[in-house]
């Protein structure tokens, strides 16, 4: 591979506009990049570390809403910056990939520049390398049991391949409902497996949710290569679970969204009334072993959670029976998930729970679950899993 000279030239071309508001990285990104054209790689990296330490600090204090694009953009600028620095001062490539994915997980990409980039380092890495850590298990091996169902028969209602007419009409009543086989066309569900995401995406770094819900006190967050996340959290043995959570996968492993399809139900429903504006279809993935839990909890929008590989149980009550949820209300970041553990309701401490009206779905692969706006839903994977959502307006 040549020195990456194209994505130093487009970096080079990058707007200048973020760093006018902080002198001191408009300054770095000059020397760096004045070093970087007269190939002391290494000094180039150092800088670029330094420039990524201090903005670290930024992301880092107050809300993560709260923090300014700019801050993000930089971010990006110098992870690219340093990655193809460390690679022309011969740094390994996973090192080089985890710089962009960190600059892709914290930042905000430039031009695709860092999408890119990361996908061809990774097509560099040798083929037997990958081969050595996919063949560690076959899919087989990662089959935990724990599919435990806590009910006799599904209650939701069921649909295959509705039109649009009755896809509205459904909606219309705002309760869950499911479409079985609603995305077995999708190329990603013949192909995808554990094994396969491993062999496309071994060294990418991904964030992982770790614990046994969100909602419990000593959940945490670690961001680790896919193949870590895997050989750790996908042994049976394991009793801790992690999980890859409502992150933008796709859009930072694009070859892998060529395999799935925005369903077109996303585009059919009603205007919003008054001023209000449709938002743009947020796509979500959601990977890991048997046992994960979403607990039950509600959003704001319309969901179609599409299965690609494993299977999920779903609990849901609508939003017209939320006053029997008890909402965690004593923390501000939970206040749209309930303390009721479904399975196992404590009905001394709960004791109207018994009155919410309680729908089960299976989702099966290539099924997908309408799940309308506030309507509170929990989710458990049976196996080994790969779940998209879809929200939309
Ligand atoms: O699949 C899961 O674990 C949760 C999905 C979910 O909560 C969502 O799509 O909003």
């Amino acid at each position: 591979m040549k020195r990456l000279s194209n994505f130093f030239s487009e970096l080079v071309r990058y707007d200048a506009k973020p760093f006018e508001r902080s002198k001191f990285l408009a300054r770095h990104r000059t020397a760096t990049e004045n070093l970087f054209t007269s190939e002391s790689f290494e000094e180039s990296y150092r800088l670029c570390c330094i420039c990524l330490d201090f903005i670290w600090e930024r992301l880092h204090s107050g809300h993560w809403n709260q923090i300014e694009f700019f801050w993000r953009e930089i971010y990006s600028y110098f992870s690219a910056l340093a990655a193809v620095s460390l690679f022309n001062a011969e740094g390994n490539l996973s090192e080089c990939i985890k710089l962009i994915d960190y600059g892709l997980i914290m930042g905000i990409d430039i031009n695709c520049i860092l999408t890119r980039l990361a996908q061809q380092l990774h097509d560099e890495i040798p083929k037997s390398s990958l081969l050595q850590i996919c063949d560690v298990k076959t899919d087989t091996d990662f089959q935990q049991q724990d599919s435990s169902i806590p009910f006799d028969k599904e209650t939701i209602s069921i649909y295959s391949d509705p039109d649009c007419e009755c896809f509205l009409k459904e909606i219309g009543k705002e309760l869950p409902f499911k479409i079985e086989g609603g995305v077995n066309h999708w190329p990603a569900a013949e192909k995808w497996s554990v094994n396969y995401i491993l062999k496309q995406c071994a060294h990418r770094h991904v964030p992982v949710e770790i614990g046994s819900k969100y909602s419990d006190e000593t959940w945490t967050q670690e961001i680790m290569p896919i193949y870590k996340f895997v050989q750790t959290y996908f042994d049976p043995k394991q009793s801790t679970k992690g999980y890859l959570a409502q992150h933008d996968f796709l859009g930072q492993v694009p070859l892998l969204k060529e395999d799935i399809v925005i369903p077109d139900y996303c585009f059919m429903t009603p205007e919003l009334e008054g001023e209000r504006q449709k938002g743009e279809v947020v796509v979500n993935s959601w990977f890991g072993p048997a046992g994960t839990v979403s607990p039950l909890h509600q959003d704001p929008r319309r969901n179609l959670l599409c299965q690609v590989f494993g299977r999920k149980l779903l609990i849901l009550v609508p939003a017209s029976d939320s006053a029997f949820v008890y909402p965690a209300s004593e923390d501000p970041l939970l206040l749209n998930t309930s303390q009721v553990d479904v399975e196992n309701v404590d009905s001394d401490k709960f004791p109207l729970f018994g009155k919410a009206t309680q729908i089960t779905a299976i989702l099966n692969p290539g099924d997908m679950v309408y799940i309308p706006p506030k309507c509170w839903h929990y989710v458990k994977s049976l196996d080994p899993s790969f779940s998209v959502s879809f929200w939309f307006d």
